[in-house]
């Protein structure tokens, strides 16, 4: 059976799945997104991932063409229709097709898209060995010019950083902001323990807020760990006990090598361990 992908009011097999190539969010990356889970058929964190979406939009003046119930529904709908209880959910919203030229008012009809996919996370044998990653030299962007806040359809930024990992053998990299402090990873958040205290970026870090960065912050107060939302610097990371990243796709993730400094041993710590685990336990519902 062909995956159906929802294209507003619509499902269609994968293959009829299409966008037109005047729509903006082709021509120019002028659109929103969100990249959600679902876990034993439940959509983990929808409200706030919905939040973030429309907050992207209203940041770039989009009109969403739906209630969030209308949503809500579309995405049940999809994920149904796919049979699809554990997969990864990207919600699209593009301008929509208008003429050539930058002028979003020559657009109609934004079009709205679901997928719902089964997601390849990182190989297992990652989340016990822990990841290597090394530090783009691509600056994430200046918040005036872009906020990293917005989930746009404009990924170039991460792309480009994301290349330069892979270039170096890694499949993640950092990224640092203008003022040369770490802000995150080209698709997830970063978190750094020291003497049992985690650290992140904060939001004026120029990140995007991670809604897994929220949840694994819950987690570690509620089993009470301090958290600090602090600026940090790649020092910071070199020196610390334990560093791990967190995203949608990639839950919660162990990092033991940055720029080719060992974190510690060069192992995962105990406390991303814990949080490897609490984290699963709190998508997995047991
Ligand atoms: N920073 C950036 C720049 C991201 O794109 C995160 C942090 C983590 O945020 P969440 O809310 O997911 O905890 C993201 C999220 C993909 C993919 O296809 C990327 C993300 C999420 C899902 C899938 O690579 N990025």
């Amino acid at each position: 059976m062909s995956l159906k992908v929802y294209i507003s009011g619509t499902l269609y097999d994968k293959d009829d799945a299409k966008i037109s190539v005047y729509d903006h969010g082709f021509l120019y990356g002028d659109g929103v997104f969100e990249g959600m889970r679902s876990y034993g058929g439940r959509v983990f964190r929808l409200e706030p991932h919905l939040d973030r979406l429309w907050e992207s939009a209203k940041a770039i003046c989009l009109e969403i063409p739906m209630s969030r119930q209308q949503m809500t529904e579309a995405i049940n709908q999809t994920l149904q229709a796919n049979g699809i209880a554990d997969g990864y959910i990207r919600l699209i919203v593009t301008r929509g097709a208008g003429t050539l030229g930058l002028d979003p008012n020559r657009t109609s009809d934004p079009q709205v898209v679901i997928i719902t996919d089964h997601i390849a996370l990182y190989p297992d044998e990652l989340y016990e060995k822990g990841l290597k990653i090394v530090t783009a030299s691509t600056i994430r962007n200046h918040s005036a010019a872009l906020s990293p806040r917005i989930k746009s359809l404009n990924y170039l930024n991460n792309i480009l950083a994301k290349i330069e990992g892979l270039q170096a053998g890694c499949i993640e990299a950092l990224m640092l902001n203008t003022k040369g402090e770490v802000a995150e990873c080209t698709g997830d958040n970063i978190f750094i323990v020291r003497d049992g205290v985690l650290y992140t970026p904060p939001i004026e870090a120029g990140i995007l807020e991670g809604i897994t960065r929220d949840a694994v912050i819950e987690l570690a107060r509620q089993s009470g760990r301090e958290v600090r939302e602090i600026p940090l610097t790649r020092h910071d990371i070199y020196i610390a006990d334990e560093c791990f990243l967190t995203g949608t796709a990639a839950e919660v993730v162990p990092v033991v090598e940055v720029d080719s400094r060992p974190i510690a041993d060069g192992t995962p710590g105990p406390i991303t361990r814990e949080l490897v685990e609490k984290f699963r336990r709190l998508t997995r519902g047991d």
